[in-house]
């Protein structure tokens, strides 16, 4: 009878932001001990576990559907959302988490990614459309610096706006029947002339953010070479813009958004870039999705391991809790310390965002090869640690209405869309021309500004072993993963001698056996506090 009434309490999580010691200790290292926006992260980290969270489940569980047709046999294409949806647009927009990275205060754009990390995990995947949404802001300002353009300029307007009535959102569609990584070879819309910058397209996009958006951006041919457009997605009268959805993606994972194949029949639409340019204007945009993808990828891991660490207090195997088994607390360590580098490589990024607006050039190379680099390497090292943070919750964590498993499912998205981890290693390679580094020069740099005393030779000398990889393409992934760990030690390295945390130390040290940059003795006192740290969560709200 006992063993019919047992019960298993399950994981709670607490404030997000009060409750991440390591989040709040790189960005004390990283910009200042006084952040002017602690009090915002703080409100939005208790947010996040509330309403948010219950809407989130929704959003999963009720995936959009495409309704084709009205009773009366007219073609309407309306996907129909639930409100859960909506109500993530809502906060997007209340929160200005597309507009604070705009507001040229100090670390804006720091602000908006950790407000973005927090969200991510409790955002109903409402962070797909947020990343697109980002990147053509950026990609927006760029084009209206060199053309004024009434139309865009209110677009610009709109997808700043913090008002849910007037935020909208924007789609980015490069995929076609042809493929999703060879973007130039496989682009087959047609761009026909109309008059001015006024163009029609016609084409398959084979890969949306589907019609939920309110415009996007999209590459067609113009006297055969890729060029990029400007899209409405609906006309004044709300009638889609040449636009047909031909069906949704039944998909693995990312179940929460409308993807969707669209038929392009007249689209009218507004040329952005010089013909034959569509890629390398499109780029400015895809640059910032991707490391909107770390976001995610970071956010996931801490999800599940905040779920994992609150579960080891209450769950009692072999005559105790877990979290007072050694090796349960050693597993939980390891993936602490993984979550940790990538984290500092995240806020770091985040930083070269900043002083990249604000137009300097150093951090604007360096963020052109680090791009590629962290999105490629935290949306492989997510699959890992969501994976492994599932394993640690057992197979409760494996039921659907746990709400746990989605994080694995969409955990798989992230090292695919948006380049995958070749096509990525393969831009580095690129970026690294670019910028005119072909020996890594610009991680040596790093390693110069983060490493001190013997880690100071030791990844000098793990560079330039590096080096021998750039010359052949058949090894640029092992160059890209490479360069991703001297990267993280560096920055570990420097915020555990900053902080003169112990924590961070060992952190530090671990991370070099993990990514056997050199084998270390492991401080097995610090397992504990790594592994537990924070406790269970105090203020608490069920998962
Ligand atoms: O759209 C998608 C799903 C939407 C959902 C998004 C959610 C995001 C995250 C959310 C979190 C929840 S997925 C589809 C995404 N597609 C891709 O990412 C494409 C992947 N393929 C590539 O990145 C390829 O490397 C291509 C397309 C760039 C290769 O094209 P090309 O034409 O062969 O490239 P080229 O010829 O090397 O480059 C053309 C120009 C060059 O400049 P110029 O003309 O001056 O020589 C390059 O230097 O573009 C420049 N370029 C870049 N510039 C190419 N890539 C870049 C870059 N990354 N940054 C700057």
């Amino acid at each position: 009878m006992e063993d019919i009434e047992f019960s298993q309490e399950g994981p709670w999580l607490g404030n997000q932001f009060e409750e991440d010691e390591a989040l709040l200790g790189i960005l004390k290292s990283l910009i200042g001990a006084h952040l002017a926006f602690e009090d915002d992260l703080k409100a939005f980290g208790q947010s996040v576990v509330g309403e948010m969270l219950q809407q989130h489940f929704l959003c999963e569980r009720f995936k959009p559907e495409l309704v084709q047709f009205d009773a009366w046999g007219r073609r309407v294409d309306h996907i129909v959302m639930h409100p859960a949806w909506n109500f993530m647009h809502s906060q997007a927009a209340r929160e200005g988490l597309i507009a604070i990275g705009y507001s040229g205060l100090p670390f804006c754009r720091v602000h908006q990614v950790v407000k973005l990390l927090l969200f991510s995990p409790s955002s109903g995947l409402y962070s797909c459309p947020l990343a697109m949404t980002d990147g053509a802001v950026h990609l927006t300002q760029k084009i209206l610096a060199n053309s004024p353009n009434p139309q865009l300029q209110d677009t610009l307007d709109h997808l700043l706006s913090r008002n849910p009535a007037e935020f909208w959102t924007s789609g980015q569609w490069m995929t076609e029947k042809a493929g999703g990584s060879d973007v130039s070879n496989a682009t087959h819309t047609k761009a026909q002339h109309v008059t001015g910058d006024t163009y029609h397209l016609n084409g398959f996009k084979w890969f949306t953010s589907a019609v939920t958006a309110d415009v996007a951006y999209t590459l067609a041919r113009v006297e055969g070479k890729v060029t990029l457009f400007f899209v409405k997605l609906r006309r004044d009268d709300g009638s889609l813009n040449g636009i047909k959805v031909v069906r949704l993606k039944d998909k693995l994972g990312t179940r929460q958004l409308p993807t969707a194949e669209l038929i392009l029949e007249g689209c009218e639409a507004l040329r952005m870039s010089p013909i034959g340019a569509g890629v390398k204007y499109i780029a400015e945009l895809m640059n910032l999705t991707r490391v909107h993808n770390s976001i995610s990828a970071v956010g996931s891991m801490r999800r599940v391991i905040a779920l994992a660490r609150d579960y080891a207090f209450r769950r009692q195997a072999f005559g105790k809790a877990l979290s007072e088994n050694p090796v349960h607390q050693r597993t939980l360590a390891s993936v602490e310390v993984v979550y940790r580098g990538c984290l500092a490589f995240l806020i770091y990024v985040a930083k070269l965002l900043d002083e990249a607006d604000k137009g300097n050039g150093l951090s604007k190379m360096k963020l052109r090869v680090l791009t590629p680099v962290l999105k490629l390497y935290t949306a492989k090292k997510a699959m890992e640690v969501v994976s492994e943070g599932l394993e640690l919750i057992g197979g409760l964590a494996y039921m659907e209405n746990s709400n746990i498993p989605g994080y694995l499912r969409d955990a798989q998205v992230l090292p695919i869309w948006e380049g995958t981890t070749n096509v990525l290693s393969l831009d580095l390679l690129r970026a690294l021309q670019e910028i005119g580094s072909p020996n890594l020069e610009v991680f040596k740099s790093i390693v110069d500004e983060f490493a001190t005393n013997e880690l100071h030779t030791l990844l000098t000398n793990k560079v330039k072993s590096l080096t021998s990889l750039v010359s052949d393409r058949y090894y640029c992934r092992d160059l890209a993963f490479g360069v991703a760990e001297v990267t993280i030690a560096a920055l570990l390295g420097w915020h555990a001698d900053k902080s003169k945390d112990p924590v961070d130390q060992e952190v530090a040290r671990r991370w070099l056996n993990y990514s056997k940059i050199q084998t270390v003795q492991e401080g097995r006192s610090f397992t504990e506090a790594l592994a537990l740290a924070g406790g269970a969560s105090l203020l608490r709200v069920r998962f």
